[in-house]
């Protein structure tokens, strides 16, 4: 029997898959996510999206594969394994220091994906003629629903992909090409009654299975959140200072996972548990050379020191109380502010009352004010 065309370059894509590291690729068809368009528009006028208003303004592009790029026949789905080789929870048990989830402790993921996903597309081209774009996670690209329509996994009531073969543990990206290709077979969920990660949520953001308010969500409040955090999520954001794992480490799917094995993608060994203490003394240049090439330098030194005093509010360890007292004096209200709540909680009533007194005089910041008087009242509760 002849090989046709497309089952060439089919066999072509799988090979260079795996030759640049990707667990899994599968093909899907533009208008495979018949759902996801309804459930996008829901999830952005329920205000799930919250400050994410890039979601918002290309809410019909994201929906629709097509009116991204009405030229586009066949969608490649690649999936990168990014398996812990430990078990992500045991730093959350250390109140002196500060969890990173898993996918932020290395490299940026969208570098490692993008320069291969390029590769790959070259080669489509090469072989088949035609135009290709490549995708991972900054475009207006559902990546979830088309995974899951390509066969690679299921949305899990985390709504992220799982997969039987990789649990939780996948980054994906996406090649759009003009080529044709035969589709795979969608995969069909595999949740059943489990709610092991709707229960672990330590901040109640999933309001049904299946649906994520991000606004409650760790990963978006010490992500994509820019002002201060909210006061309801500080005492249950511990001590995770960068997004948050607890709905992906749930999953029962993960045991047949295997932890990254490309040293790209394997931990960076100061990002497994980084001392708060270190982190709290990271100056803007300290901060942009110790989180080189990392994820963590998108959210900038301001909301990175923010999130890690919530940590230290959180620690119960006094010695952080000299170095969070010289953050009250920071240029940045978003920095001051979180320093007031930490030493709230690190000081007793009287000592906080007493640097009140004084430090709260110079204040200018209307926001900053705002903290000190709802510290006070909390301490005078
Ligand atoms: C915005 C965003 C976020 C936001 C919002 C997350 C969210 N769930 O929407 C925040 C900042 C909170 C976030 C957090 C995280 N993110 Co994020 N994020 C994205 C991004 C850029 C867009 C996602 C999106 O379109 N959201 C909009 C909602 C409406 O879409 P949805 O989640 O697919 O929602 C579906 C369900 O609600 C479902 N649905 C609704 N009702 C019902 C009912 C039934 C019965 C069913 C079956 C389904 C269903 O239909 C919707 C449409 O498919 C993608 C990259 C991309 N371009 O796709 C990465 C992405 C989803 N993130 C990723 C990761 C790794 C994370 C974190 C794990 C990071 C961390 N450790 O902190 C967390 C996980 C939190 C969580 N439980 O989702 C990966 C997930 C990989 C995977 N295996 O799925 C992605 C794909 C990036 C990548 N390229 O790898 N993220």
């Amino acid at each position: 029997m002849r090989t046709s065309t497309s089952e060439k370059l089919r066999a072509l894509i799988d090979a260079e898959a795996r030759r640049a590291g990707f667990e899994a690729v599968a093909v899907t068809r533009p208008d495979a996510i018949p759902l996801a368009p309804a459930r996008l528009a829901e999830f952005v006028s329920d205000g799930f999206h919250g400050s994410m208003e890039w979601i918002a303004k290309t809410l019909e592009r994201r929906a629709e594969p097509s009116t991204l790029w009405p030229e586009v026949r066949s969608i490649i789905v690649l999936a990168m394994n990014y398996g812990p080789d430990r078990d992500p929870r045991d730093v959350l048990a250390k109140p002196d220091r500060g969890a990173i989830s898993v996918y932020a402790q290395n490299r940026d993921y969208h570098d490692v994906m993008k320069g291969r996903l390029k590769e790959i597309a070259g080669k489509i081209v090469a072989r088949a003629g035609g135009d290709v774009k490549v995708f991972v996670d900054t475009a207006p690209v559902m990546e979830k629903p088309l995974a899951e329509a390509a066969g690679l996994g299921w949305q899990g009531k985390h709504t992220n992909l799982v997969s039987r073969a990789h649990g939780s543990w996948l980054f994906l990206g996406t090649i759009f090409t003009t080529a044709e290709l035969e589709p795979d077979k969608a995969e069909i969920d595999h949740c059943g009654s489990c709610r092991a990660c709707l229960d672990v949520c330590p901040t109640d953001a999933f309001p049904a299975p299946y649906r994520l308010d991000a606004r409650r969500c760790i990963s978006y409040l010490t992500i994509e959140n820019k002002g201060p955090i909210p006061h309801e999520f500080r005492e249950k954001i511990g001590n995770r200072i960068y997004g948050c794992d607890d709905c992906l480490t749930a999953c029962p799917w993960n045991k047949f996972a295997s932890a990254a094995s490309e040293v790209k993608l394997a931990a960076r060994d100061d990002l497994r548990e980084p001392p708060l203490s270190e982190l709290l003394a990271l100056d803007e240049a300290g901060f942009r050379s110790f989180f080189s090439g990392s994820p963590i330098k998108r959210i900038g030194h301001d909301r990175f020191i923010r999130n890690v005093l919530i940590a230290a509010g959180n620690s119960s360890d006094a010695s952080l109380t000299p170095i969070v007292r010289r953050l009250l004096h920071d240029g940045s209200p978003l920095v001051r502010g979180a320093a007031i709540w930490a030493l709230s909680r690190l000081l007793s009533d009287r000592e906080f009352g007493d640097l009140a007194a004084t430090a709260s005089k110079t204040e200018t910041d209307a926001a900053v004010r705002e903290e000190w008087l709802a510290a006070l009242a909390v301490k005078a509760d």
